[in-house]
């Protein structure tokens, strides 16, 4: 049998490590012929609540769970872990201004970069999850030198989903219908969600302008807010869905014919700055994602692209500034 996969998973104890942990126990990150062994990472006024959580797994029994340890401190936590979900992060709270927000997060990632890069195991994925998700991704990456640049990624999945899920409503078929859909830029406001390639039952779709610019691109970009004015609490079991699908996709590959999205490094393509991570159309392939190469990109994608793209680079630019990357 299988030596299980070690999985770390930052902020178990909030409310998307709950819904995303026992769905990694079960089975449904890497296979239901691959056991696994749960890392969790708290700080440590919430290592009792995922202690909490742990007894539930037990309680589980879940055929394939291996046993959970929890830590509070990081570079425990990813020694030899092979997959890590980096969900825990400083939200913006009253009053807090954007660089502040940075810096805080800043405080938590590069020290788990480093961890990384010290300790994980040579085959290791990371998924930042924690907003904000890109420039997350690229404070860890760049604190983890050893580590190949396409193993940091950030999570726009839920994006992808959303998208999928609103273009499906829309014209009335099952989103197994739906093909070539792509999240560009920040998971933000500023994402572009792109119906320019979208392929319906193989064919491409013809969609009023007005429509996408002003129902399907606000709805997808807006709607962790519009969850949260109805939840009261932020998107949880379905950003937890997406970051099972993000890395079983990672690990499984994507369908001929089709691709996801996913924030990965940017190798320059589509004029996005070399080293940001922002979010393309990737494919994936033993175990690699790739930017989809060669797609034509309309003006109006275009002016989208830019935008969110620009915000990124002022992301960068005041992590840079504040000596976080
Ligand atoms: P919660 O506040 O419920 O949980 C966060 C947990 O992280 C807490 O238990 C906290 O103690 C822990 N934590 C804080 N600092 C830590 C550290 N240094 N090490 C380990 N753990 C730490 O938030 P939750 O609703 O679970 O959301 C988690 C993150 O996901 C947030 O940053 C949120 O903004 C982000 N999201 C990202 C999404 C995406 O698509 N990329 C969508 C959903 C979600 O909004």
């Amino acid at each position: 049998t299988q030596a299980p996969v070690n999985v770390t998973v930052t902020g178990a104890a909030g409310q998307i490590g709950y819904a995303l942990l026992f769905r990694i126990a079960s089975g449904q990150l890497l296979g239901q012929d691959v056991p696994v062994k749960l890392r969790l990472l708290e700080i440590p006024q919430a290592v009792k609540a995922a202690e909490g959580t742990a007894m539930e797994l037990e309680d589980g029994a879940f055929p394939l769970l291996a046993g959970t340890d929890i830590f509070d401190d990081p570079k425990q936590a990813f020694e030899g872990t092979n997959i890590a979900l980096l969900v825990g992060a400083r939200p913006r709270s009253k009053g807090m201004e954007r660089g502040d927000l940075l810096e805080a997060n800043g405080g938590i990632f590069k020290p788990q970069g480093e961890a990384i890069n010290a300790g994980a195991a040579d085959d290791i994925k990371v998924l930042v999850v924690g907003n904000p998700a890109n420039t997350n991704a690229l404070i860890a990456r760049s604190h983890a030198p050893d580590v190949p640049a396409d193993r940091f990624t950030a999570m726009t999945r839920l994006d992808h989903n959303r998208a999928l899920a609103q273009l499906s409503k829309k014209l009335g078929v099952p989103v197994t219908e739906l093909k070539k859909l792509a999240i560009w830029g920040n998971h933000s406001a500023t994402q572009y969600p792109s119906v320019q390639h979208a392929e319906v039952g193989g064919k491409s779709v013809d969609l009023d302008q007005a429509w996408l610019e002003n129902d399907f691109i606000p709805t997808v970009a807006k709607r962790g807010a519009a969850i949260i004015e109805a939840r009261g609490l932020s998107s949880a079991a379905s950003a937890a869905s997406a970051a099972i699908d993000h890395v079983h996709t990672w690990v499984n590959g994507t369908p001929a014919g089709d691709w996801t999205s996913a924030a990965v490094v940017s190798d320059g393509s589509y004029g996005v700055p070399e080293g940001l991570i922002s979010s393309f159309p990737v494919t994936a392939e033993n175990g690699q994602y790739k930017i989809v190469q060669g797609l034509e990109i309309d003006d109006f994608s275009r002016a989208r692209i830019d935008a969110s793209v620009a915000e990124l680079v002022e992301e960068r630019d005041t992590v840079q500034k504040l000596g976080l990357i």
